[in-house]
């Protein structure tokens, strides 16, 4: 497969890290006079620009929090005035008011070459027809695929989400190669295709490039025998570019390679805030070294993964992360017990009548934690004895318990009675009052 910057993407270590530190170096300096925020950070941190010397200074600086970037909604965070601003994106905001994200031109043109890097590492070349599924709007999704297409030369159909039949109708006339989106949304087009008695062998895809929300190795392995294709995981947030902030290799497909010459990546204790050694588990924070609009120090992700320096075979020197499991903030604690939906979904999926589509209800009875995980099973399964589906259930009861420690409360559900979304899947309903 072809390394779409070759200089970049392979260049050793020590070249990498040098150029960390020169881009490192020019953003505080570039910060410190344009981005009030920062310069009362670190004023009250005691940090001039001038004392970032090494990379390890970067970790004299203080976090930036999702809670930073709302105090300084919509654009105190922006660090080039309105005039040479040309794009707006924003964060769902689920709770409370949204992310709002700015780009120049020449963040722009990064964004699209660092897409257009994910689509040569996942296997495209410019003969290819891009399908994209992910949602085009406000969210990163939809426009940053779209551009990284593009400027690898392929040929891309914007086709967003939703209207899924038509979706279907267009890959068997348009016969696209490469198909984007999010897992959850492109497992309902898998369902719908099937009612409609198309199977993906008979349509052209080679790669797909998901992601936008966690999904686990089990959900990976369905979706590739599904769709005849091979799957690839794509990570990013609006807050550091949006999509193509990592990426799998085709050779691999494990690990995401993390594009270091344009943001420098730590692992933390999510706890404490200390930096942790490659290889252990903990909260994903990353700083960006070349955008212009909206530089960001240190931005606590809340996404949980762990790091792998190792060489990989793709040729790529830059760093992997893994496949991440969850957000700080998805993890349930249940009767002080640990547990992201993924986990959930990695157990569920090891029986094979069961289809990914689940959600997880936390409700607090008598002062105790219950989890109920909610699953769809096969039509054809729905219709056996009930003993049978109860022996079943509570199996996969015990397989969460003996793998996860947690107890729950599986209940098998009708197929298509879990709401489909478009985008990103909502995994968990709580119904606990903190
Ligand atoms: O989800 C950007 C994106 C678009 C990434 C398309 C990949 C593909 P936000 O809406 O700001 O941006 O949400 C960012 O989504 O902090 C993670 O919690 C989650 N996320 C993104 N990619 C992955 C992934 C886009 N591959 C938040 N695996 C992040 C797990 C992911 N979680």
């Amino acid at each position: 497969m072809s390394i779409y910057n070759i200089n970049f993407e392979t260049m050793p270590r020590e070249g990498i890290e040098a150029i960390q530190l020169k881009r490192l170096q020019a953003t505080i300096e570039r910060i410190y006079v344009t981005v009030p925020f920062y310069k009362k950070v670190f004023d009250t941190a005691g940090i001039k620009p001038a004392d970032i010397k090494s990379l390890e200074d970067l970790q004299r600086l203080p976090f930036t929090t999702k809670l930073d970037l709302r105090d300084n909604y919509p654009y105190d965070m922006f660090a080039v005035p309105m005039e040479n601003i040309v794009r707006i994106h924003a964060s769902s905001g689920t709770t409370g008011k949204p992310t709002v994200v700015g780009y120049t031109k020449r963040d722009l043109d990064t964004w699209a070459e660092l897409m257009a890097r994910s689509f040569a590492a996942a296997g495209a070349t410019s003969g290819d027809i891009i399908h994209n599924a992910f949602g085009y709007g406000l969210f990163t999704g939809g426009l940053g695929v779209h551009y990284g297409a593009e400027k690898l030369g392929a040929s891309v159909i914007p086709v967003s989400g939703g209207n899924t039949k038509r979706q279907i109708t267009i890959m068997q006339d348009f016969k696209p190669t490469i198909l984007t989106g999010t897992p959850s949304y492109i497992l309902h087009l898998a369902e719908v295709a099937d009612e409609m008695g198309v199977d993906f062998k008979d349509l052209h895809f080679k790669s797909g490039i998901f992601g936008a929300e966690p999904w686990s190795e089990n959900m990976r392995a369905e979706l590739e025998e599904k769709l005849h294709l091979k799957a690839m995981d794509i990570y990013g947030l609006s807050e550091v570019i949006g999509p193509g902030v990592s990426i799998e290799c085709y050779e691999e497909q494990k690990g995401l390679h993390v594009f270091e010459d344009h943001f420098i990546v730590e692992i933390i204790d999510p706890e404490s805030g200390e930096v942790l050694p490659y290889g252990e588990t903990g909260e994903l924070v990353f700083t960006s070294i070349t955008k212009e609009a909206f530089p960001i120090i240190r931005y606590r992700t809340k996404d949980i993964t762990r790091l792998n320096p190792e060489p990989c075979t793709c040729g790529r020197t830059h760093i992997r992360m893994n496949k991440p499991s969850g957000r700080t903030d998805d993890m349930l604690i249940i009767r002080g017990v640990n547990v992201f939906p993924s986990q959930i979904e990695s157990v569920l999926m090891e029986t094979k009548q069961i289809h990914p589509h689940y959600q997880l209800v936390v409700d607090r009875i008598n002062n105790l934690d219950t989890l109920t995980v909610k699953v769809e099973i096969d039509e054809a399964l729905f219709s056996d004895e009930i003993k049978t589906l109860q022996t079943m259930e509570q199996k996969i009861s015990n397989d969460i318990k003996e793998y996860l420690g947690v107890s729950a409360k599986v209940m098998f559900v009708e197929p298509k009675t879990i709401t489909r979304s478009e985008g990103k899947a909502v995994r968990v309903i709580d119904n606990r009052k903190f």
